[in-house]
């Protein structure tokens, strides 16, 4: 899979935002509503087709280009920080199936030696996911990559193909792409910006704190 970077300015603008630590909860969400829809836009740009089709305008018949595809689009939120990012991609793609997963780290067993947080996975409910369609899995942060990988798991596990599948994070952290890139080589990987390095909780720095606190807490 490729690992592409979102380099839209008004992403830039929107995650720079979205750091600030005076930003505050309804701001928060707001921005990542937003940062759902760029990126959304991104993903069409990037590995969606046009094509020509004869249209009518109320004057004469012309040709017109339409996006391929914009119908087989199914879209995982990563519960709960990914419930904004989800509706911004939902503007970019209205018609897109949606599957939830609840998938969260035990902070409370702290980072194994290979820098691992064990996941719980508490519900796992997806659409049915056909060969034509991409997948999109919405997480705003990938850090150690151990919640991702579980999420792909279970996707993969009910049958879609590793090669339709776009991890899409608004900041990923090194250790994560790595881990993410290596158990699932033909994945997309499609981020906002990726930052420095993991501190000793494993939470992303610079980063933007605790994206799941900051929309609903
Ligand atoms: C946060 O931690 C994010 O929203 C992700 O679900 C998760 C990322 O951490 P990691 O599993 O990549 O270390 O709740």
């Amino acid at each position: 899979g490729d690992a592409w970077l979102v380099t839209h300015a008004l992403a830039k603008d929107e995650l720079s935002r979205l750091r600030e630590r005076d930003t505050e909860q309804v701001a928060f969400r707001k921005g990542l509503v937003k940062l759902g829809r760029i990126c959304g836009y991104e993903i069409i740009d990037g590995r969606m087709e046009t094509e020509y089709v004869e249209i009518e305008t109320p004057l004469t018949t012309t040709m017109g280009e339409r996006v391929t595809g914009l119908d087989d689009v199914v879209i995982v939120n990563v519960l709960r920080a990914a419930t904004p990012f989800v509706e911004g991609l939902l503007k970019a793609f209205p018609r897109a199936r949606q599957g939830v997963i609840s998938a969260s780290r035990d902070e409370s067993a702290g980072m194994d030696d290979d820098g691992e947080f064990p996941i719980s996975v508490d519900y796992v409910k997806l659409p049915d996911i056909a060969p034509d369609d991409t997948v999109i899995v919405a997480d705003p942060m990938l850090a150690t990559g151990s919640t991702m990988s579980a999420v792909l798991s279970h996707i993969t596990e009910q049958g879609a193909d590793p090669d339709d599948l776009v991890v899409l994070s608004a900041v990923a952290a090194p250790p994560g792409i790595v881990r993410v890139s290596e158990s699932f080589p033909e994945v997309d990987l499609l981020t906002v910006a990726i930052d420095d390095e993991l501190n000793e909780e494993g939470f992303i720095v610079p980063g933007l704190g605790d994206a799941g606190d900051r929309a609903f807490r």
